[in-house]
């Protein structure tokens, strides 16, 4: 079974926002005394935090599937619900943040970097944080909002100075070994090493970890062997090392074309370049080669005999025995200086709390489109006010659509309507095509406050509840009688022209 994984998929929901509260304060001879509704409480977030102590990403890889609490709702007597905890989720140092299209979101490096996946949502306000001078008691309150949803993909580039890498058996894992406390597994069949190791070199003033990864063969970029999946663990490093076998059995292998064979499969590796630390592309990062297995007689001809060779390339050679620990003291000082050097060069960000959020977008800006469905217009309105306020209305409260209303033509939405061309009876949309809302559109004029004066959770605009008074009444049943003698008279005037006869009256019709 895998203990370790440097690679997944996280879904990751954020709490929703309790929903805000629409009471009324009562008291003894005060039956309405206010409103006294609370807020509904925050949805927690959740949150990606580095830990030196996680080395893996595996928790994430059996439960990919994280959801922060929820706020509590908001209650009478101006009680604020609760926020919702953030859900913290710890990931190793080098995790690489990416969305679904594969950008890099974010590169959480050092203790403590913390990044924002998905927000919760905001509680909706109750009726007491509603009320206003012409607002007095309203008879609603605003919904919570949903957490907001975020698929990541989390990588690990593990941070190490300096990488190990050459054909599988070179030596890589016996090498780390040899200059580190790390222990890793040495055998002598290929792909010992199955996941990255790391190593902490102490050489004289400089301490710098080495990573030793799977070994690589022709091919690997193609996916052969355990293929290049495990290159992104060399791509932070400021130093690369060619491990080469000079005492390999395999007839058709000798270190030269090895070499040539391990650069071709670095080159076909497309990292992610520009994340930080990582700016110089692999193929031009500084490297040195080792020549390995030198207490092997042939092992320490053969390495004599390629040295000039490798030299006439402009590479630093080393010949080393991971087994006798010959040469090893010179190589561990001489990539200290390489890790010095490179240091300097760009100094480590050492922010120890990087604390990340998603980019604030412009929130007052909105968007109104006129599109077509099935033959039939519709005007698409977009923007993150508009979409918000839809999130936070309760449909079934008349007076809570209304402020919905009001608050839309505060902001201009019914203004660019006009201005695009949509008519009262439009269908008109607010959000994105799959989740949207739908209207018919029906043109506030006023704005709408000074219309609150009917019985509590309606709106005047929506409903016509007004009853004729008496007055009306009247004026309706004169016009009705008036309407009616006007048509007998016309009647009268008809017959004694002889338009017509009433055989009652005027006998038998008698035809000419
Ligand atoms: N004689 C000799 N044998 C060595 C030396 N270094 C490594 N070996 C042997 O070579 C074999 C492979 O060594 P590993 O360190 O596992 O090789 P690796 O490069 O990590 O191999 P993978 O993990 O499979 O990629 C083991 O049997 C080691 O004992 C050396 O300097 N001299
Ligand atoms: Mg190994």
């Amino acid at each position: 079974m895998a203990s370790f994984v440097d690679r997944v998929v996280l879904h990751a929901s954020g709490g929703s926002g309790g929903n805000g509260c629409a009471s009324i304060h009562r008291e003894k001879f005060k039956p309405l005394a206010g409103p006294d509704g609370g807020n509904g409480g925050n949805g927690g977030s959740v949150i990606l935090r580095v830990d030196a102590q996680v080395t893996t990403l595996l928790e994430y890889h059996h439960s990919p599937h994280r959801h922060a609490a929820s706020g509590t709702q908001g209650m009478g007597d101006h009680r604020q619900g609760s926020n919702g905890e953030d859900l913290v989720l710890a990931v190793p140092s080098g995790t690489v943040v990416k969305d679904r299209e594969g950008t890099v979101v974010a590169d959480l490096v050092g203790d403590g970097a913390e990044l924002v996946i998905a927000p919760g949502g905001h509680g909706g306000l109750g009726n007491a944080a509603l009320s206003s001078k012409r607002r007095k008691a309203p008879g609603f309150a605003l919904l919570g909002e949903p957490g907001e949803e975020a698929d990541v993909v989390l990588e690990l580039k593990t941070i190490a100075d300096v990488a190990l890498v050459g054909y599988p058996s070179a030596g890589k894992s016996s090498l780390i070994a040899a200059i580190s406390a790390a222990r890793p597994k040495i055998a002598d069949y290929p792909f010992t090493t199955l996941v990255p190791n790391l190593g902490v070199v102490q050489a004289g003033e400089t301490r710098y970890t080495v990573a030793d990864v799977p070994g690589l063969i022709p091919g690997a970029s193609e996916g052969k062997g355990l293929g290049l999946e495990f290159l992104r663990h060399v791509e932070r490093c400021a130093v690369l090392v060619h491990v080469l076998d000079c005492a390999t059995l395999e007839p058709d292998r000798d270190p030269l074309s090895d070499l040539d064979v391990i650069e071709a499969e670095l080159a076909a590796y497309a990292g992610d370049l520009g994340i930080t630390g990582v700016r110089i592309p692999l193929t031009e990062r500084p490297r040195v080669v080792v020549l390995n297995k030198i207490d092997v007689p042939e092992g320490r001809e053969l390495a004599e005999m390629v040295r000039p060779d490798l030299e006439a390339r402009g590479v630093k050679v080393f010949e080393v025995s991971a087994v006798s620990h010959e040469g090893l003291r010179a190589l561990t000082y001489v990539l200290g200086e390489y890790v010095d050097r490179a240091r300097k060069a760009a100094p480590a960000p050492e922010a120890a709390r990087v604390v990340l959020r998603p980019k604030a977008v412009d929130d007052k800006g909105f968007t109104v489109t006129r599109k077509e469905a099935g033959g039939r217009p519709f005007f698409e309105v977009r923007g993150v006010k508009p979409e918000r306020w839809v999130r936070q209305t309760d449909f079934s409260n008349d007076e809570a659509v209304g402020y919905l209303a009001d608050r839309l033509a505060t902001l201009g939405v019914e203004e660019k309507l006009f201005k695009v061309g949509a008519v009262a009876g439009d269908e008109v949309r607010i959000g994105p095509e799959h989740n949207a809302v739908i209207f018919d559109w029906e043109p506030t004029l006023i704005t709408g406050s000074e219309l609150l004066g009917g019985p509590r959770g309606t709106d005047l605009r929506l409903e016509d509840t007004s009853r004729p008074t008496r007055g009306d009444k009247r004026r309706q049943y004169t016009e009705r009688m008036d309407a009616k003698a006007e048509a007998r008279a016309e009647l009268w005037t008809e017959r004694e022209a002889g338009v017509w006869t009433d055989p009652d009256v005027d006998g038998p019709a008698t035809n000419p």
